[in-house]
């Protein structure tokens, strides 16, 4: 299966540049803290941290043209776009660790760019408070963090739509191959656009009504043979009450036992190739919870289970 047969890439990317709040460029470090590469080579994985990349500071300058930050905001992305896909190149699981979830443009165009050149189908799995769907017209704040969804789908500032040789007629990716799983914050302009490009949410009134095990079985389904499955975790997905080291909290998250349900199960499809784990921010946190948490959602992705399980 990709993620126990091929060693394990970490890569730092800490910066906060598209993100509203400073803090989530500690990220990394606090993942690192809470044990990250130790953890995963407890379950016999072969994990190499490459280190974190370099970028611009973060200017703390208020939106231009409805962007906050677009000039920082793509050289980092540029960092991670090339870092990710020398990962893929070399046959490794590229995790991601930011920094704030404008960084998913970089390593998903990445992804995307590996699947297009090698004929293979991609789904991206997005857990996510937020649905990451804002344009320069909509957007309330300017913060990049809240548009990737929308610039990989072909709607954003040509420099980021077109990472990885993409472009608005070619995107990185397609509506089609994206699940959005924990949804429960979308602005009103944003909402429409979610609307028209028909993207597949599983919003938290989806999961209270069928709950965790169906919601997760449809965002699985049909996942043509050899498939790249992306996991894009914002930790914003996770209940406040037990991840509150977050800059946009948004109460009614899902439970410490339905998230690890939700990893399980993509750990069962033996399908996950690459991973980003964004949005923590240690500032907000109190000793690390948040990172820590966020290493047992990595373990459980990466196959730890409690008993010896047999499939179906
Ligand atoms: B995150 C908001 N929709 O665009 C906006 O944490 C929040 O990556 C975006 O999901 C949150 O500013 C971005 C209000
Ligand atoms: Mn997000
Ligand atoms: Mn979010
Ligand atoms: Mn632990």
């Amino acid at each position: 299966t990709p993620s126990s047969a091929h060693p394990i890439a970490l890569i730092g990317a800490p910066t906060d540049v598209g993100a509203g709040a400073r803090g989530a460029s500690m990220g990394p470090e606090a993942l690192r803290v809470a044990g990250i590469a130790e953890a995963l080579a407890a379950l016999g994985l072969v994990v190499h941290d490459i280190g974190n990349l370099a970028g611009p500071p973060n200017p703390w300058q208020p939106p231009v043209n409805g962007f906050r930050h677009l000039g920082e905001v793509i050289e980092w992305n540029r960092a991670v776009h090339h870092a990710v896909l020398a990962q893929l190149h070399a046959g490794c699981v590229p995790v991601m660790m930011g920094g704030d979830h404008c960084l998913a443009m970089g390593s998903i165009s990445a992804v995307a760019r590996h699947c297009a050149d090698r004929g293979v189908p991609l789904r991206v799995l997005w857990f996510d408070a937020h649905a990451d769907f804002n344009t320069a017209a909509l957007t309330p704040s300017g913060n990049l963090h809240g548009m990737p969804v929308a610039s990989l789908c072909g709607d954003g500032p040509p420099e980021l739509v077109g990472l990885g040789g993409f472009s608005a007629a070619h995107p990185a990716l397609s509506p089609r191959d994206l699940r959005q799983i924990g949804i429960r914050s979308v602005d009103e302009g944003e909402k429409q656009l979610v609307h028209q490009a028909g993207i597949d949410v599983f919003d938290m009134r989806y999961i209270d009504e069928h709950g965790m095990r169906a919601t997760m079985e449809r965002a699985l389904a049909d996942m043509a043979p050899g498939t790249h499955l992306h996991v894009s975790l914002d930790v914003d997905f996770l209940d406040p009450d037990i991840a509150p080291g977050v800059a946009t909290t948004i109460r009614g998250g899902p439970t410490y036992r339905e998230a690890q349900l939700c990893m399980e199960m993509v750990a069962d499809t033996g399908r996950m190739a690459s991973l980003d784990i964004v949005e923590i921010n240690p500032a907000y946190d109190t000793h690390n919870r948040t990172a820590e948490l966020a290493v047992d959602l990595v373990e459980s992705l990466f196959g730890k289970s409690t008993l010896m399980r047999r499939r179906g």
